[in-house]
């Protein structure tokens, strides 16, 4: 008996402690400026989750020291050193010294069946009373409503400035959500391919995408600026990469930035900078199989008419993907869509927001002016266009995600991206 209660009292104890300083060091971690943090919510709904978790931390805090306290007194209070009549080893009894043995402590009992059992029934009120609230996604008149789809890793936004999520949106973009400061943004969260989740974490908890499902969210933020999020449903290879973040303008900026949105892009043809009309010629022949820019690759307007009237733009691109002869790859587009490249270069991210498309521009927020947006971030830009797959591991059989382009020259490359910083 000596040596198993030796051992067990040791392992009890090294559990306590490593217990202990697992909890300092989550302590010491939990690093509230960390941009996947919970805890300095910046909107209403993250607000309701902090003000739930803070108080039940603390409480649960307060039990976990409570008992295991109580633990750690108990085996000092009846610890034994040793016995004079034992062979002197730790926790050894001779039978006459055995301590006296309790059975059953009535008043103890209950206060301990008591006690939990108040405290979760006060804590249960508290969460469902934030559930419900959480969950209270009727959209209202005012609200900003977007469909948000997932996809094989990337995220895609549908403007409906009309409210209406059964009409074509006003225009589509991805990976960085813009969002006005205050106003409540109604989401409608969707997926083309597998289960993923939506979760940027200051502004609320998070919200499934699944197939064949449409599922409603509510997300506001107090004051400007960008915020991270993350896939949160393992999706495939790269779900780690599958980012998102949502940038808050002031009112007066939102308003700028989607009137900017609504206008169609310049035809690259008439453009006299270097390398631009060369860039979409590629472009046009290696890449708008699958991307759409408005005013430039969509149906109507391949013609060569780049005035065709809005509503004949085909701003998902789904029109082409009758065509199987003129667009192969939409073959390989399991999901069947590609980023909306229209306005990318007011894009702060790329590519499920995995890369940065400017070089130090930090969390600053590079919407408006061109000139505030840092340096265009070349080298990955260029090195995703030629081997998208070697930066963001897509599947074996190049079913998912941007193919390589390892086809295209040095010069080709370049060209593009001239090409591409028109977008804006
Ligand atoms: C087979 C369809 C397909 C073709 C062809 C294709 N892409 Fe893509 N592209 C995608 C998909 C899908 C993504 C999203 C991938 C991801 O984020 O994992 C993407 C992402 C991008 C992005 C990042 C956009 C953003 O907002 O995140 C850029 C830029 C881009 N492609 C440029 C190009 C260029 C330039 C070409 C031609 C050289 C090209 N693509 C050809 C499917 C395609
Ligand atoms: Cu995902």
């Amino acid at each position: 008996m000596s040596g198993r209660a030796r051992g067990l009292v040791w392992l009890s104890s090294l559990l306590v402690i490593f217990g202990a300083i697992a909890l300092i060091v989550v302590a010491i971690v939990v690093d509230k400026d960390h941009p996947l943090s919970t805890l300095s919510p910046v909107g209403r709904q993250g607000r309701d989750i902090a003000e739930l978790i803070n108080p039940i931390f603390i409480v649960a805090g307060v039990v976990f020291f409570l008992v295991q306290g109580a633990v750690l007194a108990l085996w000092w209070r009846y610890r034994v050193a040793g016995s004079e009549s034992g062979d002197g080893e730790f926790g050894y009894y001779d039978d006459d010294e055995f301590p006296e043995q309790t059975h059953g402590n009535n008043r103890l009992e209950i206060a301990w069946t008591i006690v939990p059992t108040v405290l979760l029934a006060v804590i249960s009120v508290f969460t469902l009373v934030a559930l419900f609230a959480l969950d209270d996604v009727k959209a209202s008149e005012d609200d900003l409503v977007v469909t948000v789809i997932g996809q094989q890793w990337w995220w895609e936004y549908q403007y409906h400035l009309d409210g209406d999520t059964s009409s074509p949106p006003d225009f589509v973009t991805s990976n960085e959500l813009v969002i006005p400061v205050g106003q409540d943004v109604a989401l409608d969260i969707k997926s083309r391919d597998v289960i993923h989740s939506f979760w940027i974490p200051k502004l609320n908890g998070k919200r499934d995408a699944v197939p064949g499902r449409s599922h409603d969210w509510v997300i506001q933020a107090d004051e400007p600026g960008r915020f991270r999020g993350q896939c949160t449903e393992f999706c495939g290879l790269s779900h780690g990469y599958m980012k998102m973040v949502a940038v808050a303008l002031p009112r007066a900026e939102f308003a700028q930035w989607r009137d900017n949105q609504l206008t169609p892009a310049d035809d690259p043809t008439e453009s006299t900078e270097p390398g631009v009309a060369e860039g979409w010629d590629t472009f046009s022949q290696q890449c708008a199989s699958c991307h759409v820019i408005v005013g430039v690759t969509s149906p109507a307007n391949r013609g060569g008419d780049v005035n065709a009237p809005a509503d004949t733009w085909d701003i998902y691109g789904e029109a082409d993907r009758g065509d199987a002869g003129a667009y192969l790859d939409a073959e390989t587009l399991v999901a069947g869509a590609a980023p909306n490249l229209t306005h990318l270069m007011t894009r702060g991210t790329f590519a499920g927001s995995a890369f940065d498309l400017y070089l130090n521009a930090g969390d600053h927020i590079p919407y408006l002016n061109l000139a505030d947006r840092g340096t265009l971030n070349r080298g990955e830009l260029e090195a995703w266009i030629f081997n998208a797959p070697e930066r963001k591991p897509a599947d074996a059989d190049d079913l998912r995600g941007m193919p390589a382009r390892t086809g295209l020259s040095p010069d080709d490359i370049d060209n593009v991206v001239d090409f591409l910083s028109t977008l804006d």
